[in-house]
């Protein structure tokens, strides 16, 4: 049993042959790994060739989060440039979870290892942009680390200017123009924000904020993986409405975009 920690990269080469195993796929092309208020979006992917918990590959802990549940479904997807084999994470760990930082990107660092070059990270956030409404999807097009936490060690200096394919945002763009970007910062919670953080987040130049997706990001980039990431706008950031925040109104918005969000990504990996 490799252990997870103490060489992520070769249990993530581990649970691809595993995942290889499991799926008769000698690879996978893209990745998708769906936050919460996405996973019913996944419908739009058709029905998949396989399903099973994450926990059946190595080195997957079981989410602890209600409405995260974490299932790892294999799709053959038919897009403009013949079928696409999809790896779908439904549920995700986040690093407030307090199991470090190696399991919130094993999942990615697998899928690379597996074969995918694109790596699509979905997510629920809250809104800081003023000018972003509750069930709007905005494409991630730079981000702010307010964590501190790198999923990389050592003298890896990775440049991070090209972070959120350009190339792929503009496409999106093109396929559909009322497409807003915004930038995401990254809180580690479970707290939400207090007033005061969300304005100092504001003054940073910050238009979305949520707990995951950038170490994923960071993590699918340092092995070469194109990376977009979708943020679904769940509710209007501390202190933006007066209203407090609650995590099942948070659910609620994300399922209510459903039919949007899916079809974005339809789009997108016909695109592909
Ligand atoms: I959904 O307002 C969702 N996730 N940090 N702040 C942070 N994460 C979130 C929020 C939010 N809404």
């Amino acid at each position: 049993m490799i252990d997870l920690y103490a060489d992520p990269l070769k249990a993530a080469e581990v649970a691809a042959d595993v995942l290889a195993e499991k799926t008769g796929k000698t690879a996978h092309d893209v990745a998708l790994v769906m936050g919460s208020g996405w996973v019913s979006a996944a419908e739009a992917l058709g029905q998949p060739t396989h399903e099973f918990p994450v926990t059946e590959l190595p080195g997957f802990p079981a989410p602890t989060v209600a409405g995260h549940g974490g299932v790892i479904r294999s799709y053959d997807v038919q897009g403009s440039h013949g079928t696409l084999r999809a790896l779908v994470f439904l549920g995700r760990t986040h690093l407030y979870e307090g199991k470090g930082i190696e399991p919130v990107v094993h999942g990615v660092r697998t899928a690379v290892k597996a074969g995918c070059k694109t790596v699509v990270l979905t997510n629920a956030c809250g809104g800081i942009n003023p000018n972003f409404s509750v069930g709007q999807p905005v494409l991630i097009k730079d981000h702010i680390s307010l964590t501190a936490v790198s999923p990389l060690s050592g003298a890896t200096f990775v440049d991070l200017t090209d972070l959120y394919s350009a190339r792929i945002r503009t496409l999106m763009k093109k396929l559909d123009s009322s497409l807003q970007e915004g930038v995401y910062v990254h809180w580690r919670g479970p707290t939400y924000e207090t007033p005061a953080e969300i304005r100092m987040m504001r003054t940073m130049g910050a238009d979305l904020v949520g707990m995951s997706t950038v170490p994923e990001a960071i993590a699918a980039h340092a092995l070469g993986a194109e990376v977009v990431g979708i943020s679904l706008v769940s509710n209007a950031a501390a202190g933006m409405t007066g209203e407090k925040l609650s995590h099942d109104e948070v659910m609620a918005a994300g399922k209510a975009s459903a039919d949007k969000v899916g079809k974005l990504l339809a789009t997108l990996l016909h695109q592909l």
